[in-house]
C-alpha cells in the first residue's frame, strides 16, 4: 500500500474522537477459522444460509447440531491472532467500548483476556451481535449453559424440556434488540467506523458502517479484497487483518528526529 494512503489512514485513526470497529469472519481467517463465503468455506456441501436457520434446526436438529459440534471442535485448536489482539489493545487504550463483531467464535473475548488479564474492562470486550458458539441456550426459556459435546440423544433443557441449541443468531432470527440498539448508537456517534474482514452482506450488521457515514463519519475498510463497502470507504486498506491492524492501531515509536 502506498505511503500516502497509509499516512492518511493512521492520521484518521489518531484524530478520531469516537471509533466503532465492525469485524466479520475475515479477522478470524488467520486463526484458522473458516470464513463463510471464501473458497474452502465452512461446510463440505451445505451453504451456511441453509444450515444456520431455525427451519433446518426444527427439521433436522441432528445435522445442524453436528455442524455446530464440528465447528466447535475446529475452534478448539484456534487462538486469537495479532488482529484480534491489536483491536483489544486499541479499545483498552481508548477506555471506551466500540468493538462490535458478527463472529460467534469468541476470539475477540479471548484476545481481551490475553491482553488485559482475567477480568478485562468492558472497553476491551466485543458486542457479539450474533451470539457465541461456545454457549448453548434453551429454545424456549432463558436457560444458558457452556457448550457440551453432542451425545447420542438430542440435548434437552433440564428446566423445561426445550431443545438445547447453540446461543447464536441463525439466519432469519432477530438479533438481541438491546445489543443492536447499543451497536447502532455507537455507529451513529462514531466519527470513524473501522470495518475488518467482512463481506458486508449480512444485515442488520452490514448497515452499521452506513449509519456512521450517514451521521457524517468515515468508513475505513481492512480486507484482502473489495467488498460492497469499498466504494464508500474513505480509506480501503488492502491486506490481511493480522498484519494491517497492529501497524494501523498500535502507537508507533516516535520517529527519531535525525
Ligand atoms: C434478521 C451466526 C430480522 C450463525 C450469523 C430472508 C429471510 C430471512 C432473513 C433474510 C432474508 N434475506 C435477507 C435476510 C436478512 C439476513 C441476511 O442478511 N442474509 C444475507 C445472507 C443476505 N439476516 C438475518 O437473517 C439476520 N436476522 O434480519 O432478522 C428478520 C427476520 C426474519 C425475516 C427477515 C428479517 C440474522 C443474521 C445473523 C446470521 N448469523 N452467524 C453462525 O455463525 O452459525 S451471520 C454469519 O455471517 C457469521 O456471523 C459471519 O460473521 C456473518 C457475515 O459474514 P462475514 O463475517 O462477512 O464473512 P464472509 O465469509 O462473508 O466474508 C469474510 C470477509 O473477510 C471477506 O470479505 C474476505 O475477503 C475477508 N477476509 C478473508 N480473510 C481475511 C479477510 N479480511 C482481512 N484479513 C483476512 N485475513
Ligand atoms: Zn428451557
Amino acid at each position: 500500500m502506498e505511503q500516502g494512503q497509509w499516512r492518511k489512514a493512521r492520521r484518521l485513526v489518531r484524530e478520531a474522537r469516537r471509533v466503532i470497529a465492525l469485524t466479520g469472519a475475515g479477522i478470524s481467517a488467520e486463526s484458522g477459522v473458516p470464513t463463510f463465503r471464501d473458497a474452502g468455506g465452512l461446510w463440505r456441501n451445505y451453504r451456511p444460509e441453509e444450515l444456520a436457520t431455525p427451519e433446518a434446526l426444527a427439521r433436522d436438529p441432528r445435522t445442524v447440531l453436528e455442524w455446530y459440534a464440528w465447528r466447535r471442535s475446529a475452534l478448539a485448536e484456534c487462538r486469537p491472532n495479532e488482529g484480534h489482539r491489536a483491536l483489544a489493545r486499541f479499545f483498552l487504550r481508548r477506555g471506551e467500548a466500540g468493538l462490535v463483531t458478527q463472529n460467534v467464535d469468541g476470539l475477540h473475548t479471548r484476545a481481551a483476556l490475553e491482553e488485559a488479564g482475567e477480568d478485562p474492562p468492558e472497553a476491551a470486550l466485543p458486542l457479539e451481535l450474533h451470539g457465541a458458539v461456545g454457549r448453548d441456550r434453551c429454545e424456549f426459556c432463558e436457560a444458558r449453559w457452556p457448550a457440551e459435546p453432542l451425545g447420542d440423544a438430542i440435548p434437552r433443557c433440564s428446566a423445561c424440556g426445550g431443545l438445547r441449541r447453540p446461543d447464536v443468531v441463525l439466519f432469519g432470527e432477530t438479533l438481541d434488540a438491546g445489543l443492536l440498539d447499543r451497536a447502532r448508537r455507537l455507529a451513529e456517534r462514531a466519527d470513524l467506523c473501522l470495518v475488518v474482514g467482512t463481506s458486508a452482506v449480512v444485515y442488520p450488521a452490514a448497515a452499521l458502517p452506513l449509519a456512521t457515514r450517514e451521521a457524517g463519519g468515515l468508513i475505513m475498510e481492512v480486507n484482502v479484497r473489495r467488498t460492497a463497502l469499498t466504494d464508500v470507504a474513505a480509506a480501503a486498506l488492502r491486506g490481511e487483518a493480522g498484519t494491517i491492524l497492529p501497524a494501523l492501531l498500535d502507537p508507533q515509536p516516535a520517529v527519531k528526529a535525525r
